[in-house]
């Protein structure tokens, strides 16, 4: 790989490490309010309350560090999938200084509490609207270098007829599509809607059109987070273990299937809404249930992966081959541990999507739950793994501390286990979300919340603790002096059967898109158009921190 691409590559995971050890640093005052345990106040004046904590650790984890990481991730992924260099660099690089630029304005805004509207920030709250301007500019900065990725991949494809895409490239550049596809709706909200009216230059907005786009990003978003993860699974995991990938053609066609049912997915976040019809939301419950085939389909192909390498490595038993993997690396064992709690995140998805157990826990701590097993698990803790061969591919230098990465993702493990056991739990209790419950009198009418709160505190604390590991690792890593000594590999797994053996329409980028863009249109289309001929003015919003 050049040089230069390496480069830029390393910045920008670079950024957005530190733009998650700034979160992570945030994590522990909500866990301890869980507890009854208030921060805040020791913090004053440089973190005002609890809805600016919660906002600047939303917006920082799950929008900046991913989005950052995740464009860095894709970059290397296509480059080094293709072999190839980016194309259009100067795009990119103009893109990356446009994120930097929209992060900046967001993030002086956050910090000096005049968006602490959370990191779904619909009307009514009201940010200042440098926040909704940095946001946006950040998201077109994204773009950019979407394009040269994919300009990339439309040379090497026109250079290499007939050949299937090299499986990294592909699922990342899928996963690139699926954002460029996706943010078309938080666009359309930011221009339309919420700059205008934060500008003042509209008196009022409609909720309901804004919280409807929203969400047409919302939930798609969460398969951004999910795929890079997933390009690990299938694209490196299985070459970690010492195995082979064991279907080529069930991973490309799951990485379609999250392209073409990941948008039209969005109303399963506002079954409470009133004024989506109920058969939007019956559509959407039956598209999120089939944009589940594809994780199920992914929990049978990696696991017969992994199963295969172990018991090639004297693995025996039912279960017993799982010890033969290699969890001594703490690469593996971060994938693993990450890949296992995604169960437990996958089936509680399956229960919010139903509309009737929504109703249940909507607006509850189990909410946070799940995503903190899917995002700050699934992807996060795969992310971490990846940094702990990648950050020396990058650098040339090698792991600062094996063990240390080990304690990391362990460490990670359980702490997750407690904390998010506690929300989903607590939730199940009736807790609401987003409300400091340290400062609410009414907690005091249900010592039956006192046990899982406990919980909750206590993994927001072992996790905090994973995160100084994990940062100690990163950041020894990268100033260390040494030089490695050998040239340290990518893991790229080869397929069971070669790719040339997969059917020629799992290549078929055009047939693939097309479908998505139609469902698009019959899942959001229709109702888009009533929601704009009847739209309603009649949110002012305000700033209610
Ligand atoms: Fe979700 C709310 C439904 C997946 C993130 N979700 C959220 C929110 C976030 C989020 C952030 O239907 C909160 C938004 C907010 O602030 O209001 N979610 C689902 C469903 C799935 C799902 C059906 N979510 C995710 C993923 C996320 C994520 C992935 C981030 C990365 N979610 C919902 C719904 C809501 C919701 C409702 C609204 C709730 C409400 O009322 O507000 C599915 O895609 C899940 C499918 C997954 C599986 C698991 C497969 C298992 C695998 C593991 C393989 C194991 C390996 C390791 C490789 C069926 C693939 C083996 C290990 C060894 C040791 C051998
Ligand atoms: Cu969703």
């Amino acid at each position: 790989m050049q040089q230069r691409d390496k480069r830029f590559i390393g910045v920008q995971i670079g950024v957005a490490l530190a733009a998650l050890s700034i979160g992570i640093l945030l994590g522990p005052l909500q866990a301890l309010d869980k507890a009854s345990i208030d921060l805040y106040p020791f913090l004053k004046p440089l973190i005002a309350s609890y809805y600016q904590g919660v906002t600047l650790h939303g917006v920082l984890n799950a929008l900046v560090f991913t989005t950052l990481f995740i464009t860095g991730f894709h970059t290397f992924t296509i480059l080094k999938g293709l072999q190839k260099p980016l194309r259009w660099f100067g795009l990119a690089v103009a893109g990356y200084g446009m994120m930097i630029a929209g992060l900046i304005l967001s993030g002086y805004t956050l910090f000096a509490n005049q968006a602490s509207v959370l990191y779904t920030f619909y009307p009514p709250l009201k940010a200042s609207p440098l926040f909704y301007i940095g946001l946006t500019i950040l998201v077109i900065g994204s773009w950019m270098i979407g394009w040269s990725q994919l300009a990339t991949l439309w040379r090497w494809r026109k250079e290499n007829p007939g050949v299937r895409t090299p499986l990294i490239a592909m699922g990342s550049a899928v996963n690139v599509l699926l954002w460029q596809l996706a943010t078309l709706g938080i666009a359309a909200q930011m221009l339309a809607l919420v700059i205008p009216w934060s500008l003042k230059l509209v008196p009022a907005t409609d909720v309901l059109l804004n919280r409807t786009l929203f969400w047409f990003t919302g939930h798609p978003l969460v398969y951004f987070w999910l795929l890079p993860a997933y390009v690990s699974w299938y694209g490196m995991l299985p070459k970690q273990v010492g195995g082979k990938l064991f279907s080529d053609s069930l991973a490309r066609l799951s990485f379609w299937g999250f392209l073409v049912f990941s948008t039209p997915v969005g109303f399963h976040h506002q079954f409470s809404d009133p004024g989506v019809p109920l058969l939007w939301k019956y559509v959407h419950t039956l598209l999120t249930f089939m944009v589940v085939i594809p994780s199920f389909m992914t929990a049978f192909t990696v696991i017969a992966s992994l199963e295969r390498a172990a018991r090639d490595r004297g693995g025996k038993g039912t279960f017993g081959w799982i010890k033969n993997l290699p969890w001594k690396d703490p690469s593996v064992a971060g994938q693993l541990l990450a890949g296992f709690l995604f169960f437990f995140g996958g089936i509680g998805g399956i229960i919010n999507a139903s509309a009737s157990l929504n109703l249940v826990i909507h607006n509850t701590t189990w909410v946070p739950g799940h995503f903190h097993l899917t995002v700050a698990t699934a992807s996060t803790l795969t992310f971490m793994a990846i940094t702990f061969w990648l950050i020396p591919y990058l650098t040339g230098k090698p792991l600062y501390s094996v063990k240390l990465a080990l304690w990391t993702v362990w460490t990670w493990f359980v702490g997750m286990v407690f904390f998010s056991g506690g929300m989903h739990w607590l939730g199940l209790l009736g807790a609401p979300r987003r409300v400091p419950l340290s400062t609410a009198t009414y907690t005091a009418n249900f010592p039956e919340w006192m046990l899982p709160k406990i919980f909750t505190a206590v993994g927001g604390v072992i996790l905090f603790i994973g995160g100084v590991f994990y940062f100690i690792v990163v950041i020894g890593t990268w100033l260390g002096k040494k030089k490695s000594e050998v040239e340290i590999e990518v893991p790229v797994a080869e397929s069971e059967l070669p790719p040339a053996k997969t059917p020629a329409w799992l290549d078929n980028w055009k047939l693939w898109i097309v479908l998505s863009l139609v469902l698009v249109i019959i899942g959001y289309g229709p109702v888009l158009v009533q929601l704009i001929s009847n739209f309603a003015p009649n949110a002012v919003g305000g700033r209610f921190w």
